[in-house]
């Protein structure tokens, strides 16, 4: 047990606040790192230290193992959260901080290298019996091999990068003359991006959904899951919705999937939050995909779901202190959604809309949580992931979930930049999502921009506005000119809402 007076978030935006609130409530100081683009940033704001780390781009400031390191010694901080993103998964990174003799707070660069690449990871998983998609778990670069490997499985198969990541460096095989061309491709395409063309093949699962676990150990060998989230609604390997717990699993289903994600964490001799992603086929086999060595974007759903606080379990976990549960002590309370409300506009191919927030209000109320790191007036910066915020909504079944978020989503006023919201408010009225039969293909299959509303520029806000004031006073007096306003505002109304 070694207890920590005061961590330094190697992180920025919402997720620097997240954790920052949390070291607050338990009497841990707090030490912010940023960037000369983010001075005024909320997470500076917040800390009780800031220190400055380099020019706007992450390859000089929050991406500088030394910089930080400094900024920990100048400020007597002993321990480091890296949030996620940036070094959160560099191996190196986690050994300097311990070999500075301070507290990484996530795992040991040891599980984080066997998780980092892919065929380590198969290779260490599946000795703990842990379900693999059929395929290799070594890597191949003889096309006659392939070939040979690809039809006893059956086509088509994916040829993967053991080094990629996030869909990078996937190719489709549909039939067995396309092998050499593609294989080729994948490993080029694979040494450029991650200076290692290793590739293996997998048999390609069709209308997947994506299933990941939340698991938790401790460095005592203890380790349980905290169920699942269904991060199925996705664009170009980008999350959009996510939801716990997933409508397609029975209980069985569920224990079995907990069972193996536990598995998988003791494969490494995992500590800390991690999560196990799974890929779930029509049939609904299931089969391990990948671990991610870090907290991630969308905990906030199990949080809400279990009532525990992820960030708060780390940082006893990296003290030293053991699970304050076992597994029995876990259940599902309720249904959460996280909507990403990104600074991207829909209607033009999810294109980055940086700019200023002249107008921003956060829904409020039962079961909502609002994660960012913006305030009414600030500056989205150009250099770094465009996310506002992310939108938890919590409540006692998917319906009433799906309802509240609908709600919240129409209380959100952003101007000055486009954002997500109209979007995931198309995906929250879908049919497909609402009665949960979807698969990653979602967007792929039901978005077009013109299921959007068009979103009003200010002065049409304002018109919107007065003509809804006119309506309210005339239809104390003239009923007819009430109904004729009534259908322009109440049209208006529905665009303002996007
Ligand atoms: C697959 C697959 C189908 N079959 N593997 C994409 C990102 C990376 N984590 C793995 N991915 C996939 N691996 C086999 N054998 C389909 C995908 C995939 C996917 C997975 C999860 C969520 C969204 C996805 C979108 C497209 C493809």
């Amino acid at each position: 047990m070694r207890s920590i007076n005061k961590i330094l978030v190697a992180n920025r935006g919402e997720i620097a606040l997240r954790i920052m609130r949390t070291a607050r409530e338990m009497g841990i100081k707090t030490v912010a790192v940023f960037s000369e683009a983010d001075r005024k940033a909320l997470h500076v704001r917040f800390a009780d230290e800031a220190i400055c780390i380099g020019p706007p781009p992450s390859a000089e400031s929050y991406l500088r193992t030394e910089k930080i390191l400094e900024a920990a010694k100048r400020t007597g901080a002993d321990a480091i959260h890296p949030g996620y993103g940036f070094l959160s998964e560099n191996e190196d990174f986690a050994a300097a901080v311990r070999d500075a003799g301070l507290i990484f707070i996530g795992p040991s660069p040891e599980s984080i290298a066997v998780m980092g690449d892919k065929l380590t990871a198969k290779a260490a998983v599946a000795k703990y019996g842990v379900p693999l998609v059929p395929g290799t778990t070594t890597p191949i670069s003889d096309p006659d091999e392939a070939r040979k490997i690809a039809g006893s499985i059956g086509y088509p198969v994916l040829i993967k990068a053991s080094a990629g990541g996030g869909g990078k460096g996937m190719r489709i095989v549909e039939r067995a003359e396309d092998m050499s061309e593609q294989m080729e491709r994948a490993m080029s395409e694979a040494k450029a991006a991650f200076g290692d063309g290793s590739v293996f093949l997998e048999k390609y699962v069709t209308q997947p959904r994506h299933i990941e676990f939340q698991i938790l150990g401790d460095q005592h060998g203890n380790t349980v899951h905290l169920f699942e989230r269904e991060c199925s609604v996705q664009r170009r390997h980008q999350k959009v919705v996510e939801e716990a717990p997933s409508s397609i699993l029975t209980s069985e289903k569920r224990n079995a999937m907990g069972e193996a994600a536990v598995n998988v964490a003791k494969a490494c001799g995992y500590f800390n939050a991690g999560t196990v992603e799974f890929i779930v086929d029509a049939q609904s086999n299931f089969y391990f995909l990948e671990m991610n060595t870090r907290l991630q974007v969308e905990h906030p759903v199990t949080e809400q779901i279990t009532g525990l606080d992820l960030v708060r379990l780390q940082i006893m976990v990296a003290q030293g202190q053991p699970l304050p549960f076992s597994q029995q002590d876990l259940k599902i309370n309720g249904h959460a959604i996280e909507v990403r409300v990104y600074a991207e506009d829909p209607a033009n191919n999810f294109l980055p809309d940086i700019g200023n927030l002249k107008t921003y209000v956060r829904p409020n109320g039962p079961g909502i949580r609002v994660d960012d790191g913006f305030e009414q007036g600030m500056d989205i910066p150009f250099y770094y992931d465009p996310m506002i915020a992310k939108l938890v909504c919590h409540a006692g079944d998917r319906e009433a979930a799906i309802a509240r978020t609908i709600r919240a989503i129409d209380e959100y006023t952003v101007t000055g930049v486009q954002t997500t919201l109209g979007f995931c408010r198309f995906v929250m009225t879908h049919p497909a999502f609402i009665t949960g039969k979807f698969d990653t293909r979602f967007v792929e299959l039901y978005f077009k921009p013109s299921v959007l509303q068009p979103a009003p520029n200010l002065e049409e806000e304002e018109l919107a506005a007065a003509l809804a004031a006119m309506r309210l006073s005339r239809r104390e007096s003239t009923p007819e000119a009430a109904t004729n306003d009534g259908e322009i505002s109440s049209k208006w109304k529905q665009a303002r809402l996007q």
